[in-house]
């Protein structure tokens, strides 16, 4: 019975070897795998055409691009995008066959492309994602900071020279944007361009990332650069991300001590970029080699650049101001430099513009860019039968009224002394002589003021996107916050520019930081958003760290209990008080934890300051005739009060 049921069973192996013979017999491949070696995606029933390559640059390093063809597209421009954050996971992720759901409201330009037949290409850059090579952030140009043969101008060349001679639908020529990042590197675009670049669209761009953009401002440190290189540098495909330790970053930050505790403690010894930023805390040459502004001022103006600026910038606010400050007078006849300035908070170009958190806009204002100014600019410079050009040298969103206007060039407004004013008053008279001459507060490092209200958890919401226009009046009646205000409007007032803000001022410290912020004080109720009553909205606001009063690159101590003047400019506006508003001042001296704390001793960097180096301070901002301080104010028109 045994033997019987073995013989079956060598039979049937037989059997089944026999088949399994015939059937690899049949198949090349004996594999076990149900995975193909290769697959094709049927794509017949795509609106577009999508080509991923690998684009040789000069070095050998090849750099991953998408390429996005309308289907059927004949002498079609092209639109270029280079990016750190993800060619395909960011802007060509979303697998779709229909074009307008694979770029979304990812790409500003996506009604453009989709109704202008454009080919959209998307460039991961040299070091990031699907590119091969090195990264280095935001790559200088070759020279001293840069030691290769490569950078950004010689990458975008190299790439547009192979898409012209390698995508057979096109009319050969190109236009570059981005927003941020990927506006930095529309700018770099344009230095020794490919002849194929007719437009560059650099969009709320880091342009200096020490006097006003992403790293510091006027030297205060924004310590969420450090969670923002551990992201970018710790891995290739960006995926480290910087861990929580406390769901109130206020606390976090706290907790850590300096800046450089927190680098430590997250393990970023080994991140270049935050070694950098540590050993550059002044202004040294190795920003100023680096600034944007500064390097397109010596180069030709041959590529048109319409600069589009967020006027609540959050991240890059200082910027596109800069860059067309140092470009616009050499462009006399308006043909190559266009400004936009419009309501929206860092990138909202590309999403719902119709509000940023409460203040709304009555319109989406976004949308309007998109399709009034971007599309015709688009079609303008990229188009074979190109229409006219229809925009203004400006094109500026008014807020308070909020009304887009084309304006002949920028700033609009001059200069009217707004003064501090004993007892909290603010007015365009000269100060009075009182007694004691000035105001007075307490700074305590210990207990910094919250740029937000805590606990302050940015995930999931838009209180980051936001933060710039939320209500002050949390902080107004502190008693580390100095509040001046003017009386109530009754006519309006309009300012056009940056704001500068002149402050006479002592402190107990040898350091310390002042924060200015230009307020619009709403009317005490508002019937149709009653949340609006008496809100206290920032028009401009920044921050200077004293030790750099006198000079960017050359820190030095505060005189401890001796006046010094504090003068910086503000980021630009473009608004009116309405009549029945007033306008408000807010001085302090901490905006935690968006910037490291001031110890308020003067050390020798701050990103190293030890515990007991951080003190308590009284300062005092001087107000009588003598010692006057001071915010000039870009004002349009006379000023009736
Ligand atoms: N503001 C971001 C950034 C730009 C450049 C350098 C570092 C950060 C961004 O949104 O891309």
């Amino acid at each position: 019975m045994r033997s019987l049921v073995r013989s079956v069973k060598a039979v049937s192996v037989m059997v089944c070897l026999c088949v399994a013979g015939a059937t690899y017999a049949a198949d090349p491949a004996p594999s076990f795998s149900e995975m193909p070696e290769s697959f094709t995606p049927r794509t017949e029933t795509f609106d577009y055409v999508r080509r991923d390559v690998m684009i040789p640059m000069r070095d050998g390093v090849k750099l991953k691009t998408v390429i996005l063809i309308p289907k059927g597209a004949t002498r079609a421009p092209i639109l270029l995008s280079r990016t750190p954050y993800g060619a395909v996971s960011r802007y060509a992720g979303r697998p779709s066959k229909y074009l307008a759901q694979v770029l979304g409201e990812s790409d500003v330009a996506e009604e453009a492309v989709l109704s202008g037949g454009y080919i959209r290409v998307v460039q991961d850059i040299r070091g990031k994602h699907g590119s091969e090579g090195d990264y280095v952030m935001t790559r200088p140009l070759v020279g001293p900071l840069n030691p290769t043969n490569v950078d950004h101008t010689t990458d975008t060349y190299d790439t547009i020279d192979w898409l012209v001679k390698n995508i057979p639908e096109t009319n050969g020529k190109v236009g570059i944007y981005g927003i941020s990042y990927d506006g930095f590197t529309a700018l770099m675009a344009v230095i020794h361009p490919h002849p194929a670049l007719k437009i560059s669209i650099p969009i709320n761009s880091m342009v200096d990332g020490w006097r006003g953009d992403d790293w510091f401002h006027n030297g205060a440190f924004r310590q969420s650069s450090l969670n923002y290189a551990y992201a970018q540098e710790a891995s290739r495909d960006s995926s480290h991300d910087w861990w929580s330790d406390d769901y109130d970053e206020y606390a976090t930050w706290l907790k850590a001590g300096s800046a450089g505790d927190m680098a430590k403690l997250h393990g970023l010894e080994t991140i270049g970029f935050a070694q950098k930023l540590m050993n550059h805390p002044a202004y040294d040459s190795f920003w100023q080699q680096q600034a944007m502004d500064e390097i397109l001022a010596k180069e030709p103006m041959q590529v048109p650049m319409m600069i589009v600026h967020s006027l609540w910038d959050q991240e890059d606010i200082y910027g596109g101001i800069a860059v067309y400050k140092k470009l616009k007078p050499r462009d006399t006849d308006n043909s190559k430099i266009f400004l936009v300035l419009g309501p929206w908070y860092h990138h909202q170009q590309r999403l719902d513009g119709s509000a940023i958190g409460q203040v709304k806009f009555g319109a989406d204002e976004a949308q309007y860019f998109r399709r009034n100014i971007l599309r015709p600019v688009l079609d303008h410079f990229l188009k074979d039968e190109a229409p006219p050009l229809t925009i203004a040298p400006v094109t500026a969103f008014e807020t308070g009224t909020n009304t887009w206007h084309d304006l002949p060039s920028w700033p609009q407004g001059s200069s009217k002394t707004l003064y501090l004013q004993a007892g909290g008053k603010l007015g365009f008279h000269e100060p009075v002589a009182s007694d004691p001459g000035y105001e007075e507060y307490v700074s305590d490092p210990a207990k910094p003021i919250p740029f937000l209200p805590r606990p302050i958890h940015l995930e999931g919401n838009d209180r980051w996107q936001s933060w710039l226009v939320s209500d002050q009046r949390d902080v107004s009646t502190r008693t580390d916050v100095l509040t001046f205000a003017s009386d109530v409007l009754t006519q309006p007032l309009k300012i056009s520019g940056e704001p500068i803000a002149n402050l006479i001022a002592s402190t107990t410290g040898t350091d310390g930081d002042f924060v200015v912020k230009l307020i619009d004080v709403y009317p005490d109720e508002d019937g149709r958003q009653p949340i609006m009553g008496g809100y206290e909205l920032m028009v401009s606001a920044d921050i200077l760290r004293g030790r750099y009063r006198n000079d960017f690159a050359k820190p030095t101590a505060i005189p401890a209990g001796e006046k010094q003047r504090y003068r910086f400019a503000l980021p630009t506006a473009n608004h009116v008080f309405l009549p029945g508003h007033r306008l408000m001042v807010q001085i302090q001296s901490s905006w935690f934890p968006l910037y490291d704390r001031n110890p308020q001793s003067f050390v020798e960097n701050i990103f190293f300051a030890k515990p007991t180096d951080y003190h308590k301070a009284t300062i005092r901002v001087f107000d009588s005739p003598k010692n006057a301080s001071f915010v000039e104010l870009p004002v349009v028109g006379s000023i009736a009060q």
